[in-house]
């Protein structure tokens, strides 16, 4: 790849092998998305919980403080539903252990199952490289099976560094690997039944070039940078894998071990969606994981790029993905960490991670102030659960995309294409954070049409730019008119959660329609949507004769498990003079500007009808 200055171009030249140029049509961003998602398949549904949040830290280095984080969230009314633990809880960073004396096994085994209890969950990380350790049996097996990537000779484990020390590489191109790494993941599982796997450094990611003790004369290519190596912290290009070299095999390594372990977790777990959060991934990835942004650093500049990061990686099919909340390399602050979370509560994959040795970020340790804005945060976003849900499910069934950049729902706005610092949550919420240090005035693009603030229901008009001012306290969020977004009461937890009330934003358009979608299942069965196990209502509302209508349309009713408490309308032409819900007269009031009709706790699934009269 080479740019040439002079004539403002990128050229590209290949170098071999055949190149497949697949056209996607569209002609709307979202359907080429779609198709694109059909060729490489649709993403994994993942499970209800693993949208709430999660509290992660490399250093979290014994049980003790690990339990501490938990008790902290809570003892903050913080909502909190992951605790993870980085590489600190293994024996000399060996996978399938736990540390001896820090993470002493009876109390790790207590710990899951307090956090079981209370509708929580624990994920911690594995590696691909295995400690080379007479005795260890994952080392041992592997060995005795032939399963670990070759030198150039095809029968020498290739050796190189990693946590551990002096590692080998499972060769996830060989269905015995995947048997040999099922096994390992379910025998450990039978001791410490881990709700989810953090699969990390499986780029490989290596401390030597190549190898250690050797410097190998290894394939190189014409066009490669100055001064680079293509075994560069990597393995050697000519290691033999089952599936061919790893020149032509390592950029789906990590593609295989997320194969992989899927499998395996479905093996523990029949009937769970698998959570499974991978560093590298390739075209299809999304299909069997999830992904976070990787090592990003505490400042502004990393906060902002989150955005382009999470949007893409949306368009590459793996929806759940968010970068490390409050930055990983670096001292975080209290303002970045609020602006942070604030921006972080809106990612679809929601989580606090840092690095060793630097100081704490979880949303609990900048003082009141800070903890109160984290807190109503996160709280907002579970309350926005089922509307992420709803969309998690329609990027599964027709391949989409959760969040999504302005220009998918506004193709036509020019202005729209280069916009960075804004997205869209669905079709329905306008999402502006604020990206820079001191700032109090965020300069927002308001696309075309009727648009109300998402927290008081004042309408704004759209087509224009707007300055709105951005107290640390407030992250502007806008509802389109024309959707409907439904939500749920929140909790600490989404178990807890589970059995609290749902409501509905109705955001009017200039018509007085809005149209919308909510579905719901038991959050975690993979045979949910196959075996019709799942609900899924539709919502409509009209204008007719200074009458607005909202009806549901129950498409499926095959999981009850919830009740509506109200809904809020925001965009009436006048006040309301008179509301009935499936006939009967009901209360209602009337907050800033949004019109609030009680509709008394009842089903979901029964037929729905609101009346507002002017
Ligand atoms: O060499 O496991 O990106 O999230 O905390 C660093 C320790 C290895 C890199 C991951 C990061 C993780 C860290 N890992």
């Amino acid at each position: 790849m080479k740019y040439n200055k002079n004539e403002n171009r990128l050229q590209i030249r290949a170098i071999g092998g055949i190149m497949d140029l697949t056209i996607f049509a569209g002609p709307h961003p979202q359907q080429v998305v779609q198709q694109y998602h059909d060729l490489i398949g649709r993403p994994a549904f993942v499970p209800y919980w693993s949208l709430g949040f999660h509290q992660c830290k490399w250093g979290y280095d014994n049980i003790n403080n690990t339990i501490a984080v938990v008790e902290n969230y809570k003892k903050n009314d913080l909502p909190l539903d992951t605790i993870w633990n980085d590489i600190d809880y293994m024996q000399d960073y060996k996978d399938f252990t736990f540390h001896n004396k820090n993470f002493e096994h009876e109390r790790v085994k207590k710990f899951i199952s307090d956090l079981h209890e209370n509708g929580q969950h624990y994920i911690v990380i594995v590696d691909p490289g295995i400690k080379v350790e007479k005795d260890y049996a994952p080392y041992e097996i592997g060995l005795q099976k032939g399963i670990y990537i070759f030198k150039e000779d095809g029968k020498t484990p290739i050796k190189n560094k990693v946590w551990p020390g002096v590692t080998v590489f499972p060769d996830f191109t060989n269905t015995k690997a995947h048997e040999y790494w099922s096994d390992l993941i379910n025998e450990w599982l039978d001791e410490f039944p881990l709700d989810g796997l953090w699969i990390d450094m499986n780029e490989l990611a290596t401390s030597c070039d190549g190898e250690c003790d050797s410097d190998a004369n290894d394939i190189s290519t014409p066009y490669l940078p100055p001064g680079l190596k293509l075994n560069k912290q990597q393995l050697n290009m000519n290691s033999v894998m089952n599936a061919s070299i790893w020149y032509n095999a390592h950029s789906f390594y990590a593609f295989m071990e997320g194969y992989a372990t899927r499998n395996a977790l479905l093996r523990k777990y029949p009937n769970k969606r698998p959570v499974i959060i991978s560093r590298s991934s390739f075209a299809g990835t999304g299909r069997y994981n999830s992904h976070w942004l990787g090592d990003n650093d505490a400042t502004y500049r990393s906060m902002h790029l989150s955005i382009p990061g999470m949007l893409t990686f949306n368009m590459f099919g793996i929806p759940l993905v968010g970068a490390d909340i409050c930055g990983f390399n670096g001292d975080t602050n209290a303002q970045l960490c609020a602006r942070w979370t604030q921006l972080g509560s809106f990612y679809p994959f929601s989580r606090n991670h840092n690095a060793i040795g630097r100081i704490p970020q979880e949303s609990y340790v900048f003082g009141q102030r800070i903890t109160d804005i984290n807190r109503s945060a996160l709280k907002n976003r579970y309350q926005l659960l089922p509307y992420y849900y709803t969309l998690f499910y329609k990027a599964h069934v027709e391949g989409s995309t959760v969040v999504r950049p302005l220009f998918f729902e506004f193709p036509t706005v020019v202005d729209s294409f280069v916009v960075d610092t804004q997205f869209m949550v669905g079709s329905a919420l306008l999402v502006s954070p604020a990206l820079e240090e001191n700032q109090t005035v965020v300069d927002a693009l308001i696309p075309p049409g009727r648009w109300f603030d998402y927290y008081n229901g004042t309408e704004i008009l759209g087509n224009r730019r707007l300055k709105l001012f951005t107290p640390l306290e407030k992250i502007h969020v806008h509802v389109r008119g024309g959707a409907i977004v439904p939500r749920q009461q929140d909790a600490l937890n989404t178990a807890q959660q589970k059995k609290l009330p749902h409501n509905l934003l109705v955001a009017l358009d200039e018509n007085g329609n809005s149209g919308g979608e909510l579905y719901l299942d038991d959050g975690e069965s993979v045979d949910a949507v196959s075996s019709g196990r799942y609900t899924l209502i539709k919502y409509k509302a009209s204008f007719d004769q200074s009458r607005y209508t909202l009806e549901s349309h129950v498409d499926r009713a095959g999981y009850d498990n919830g009740v509506l408490g109200y809904v809020s309308f925001v965009g009436l032409k006048s006040k309301a003079t008179k509301v009935t819900v499936n006939g009967s007269a009901a209360k209602f009031r009337v907050e800033d500007d949004k019109l609030i009709v009680d509709c008394g706790n009842s089903k979901l699934t029964k037929d729905l009808k609101i009346v507002v009269s002017l």
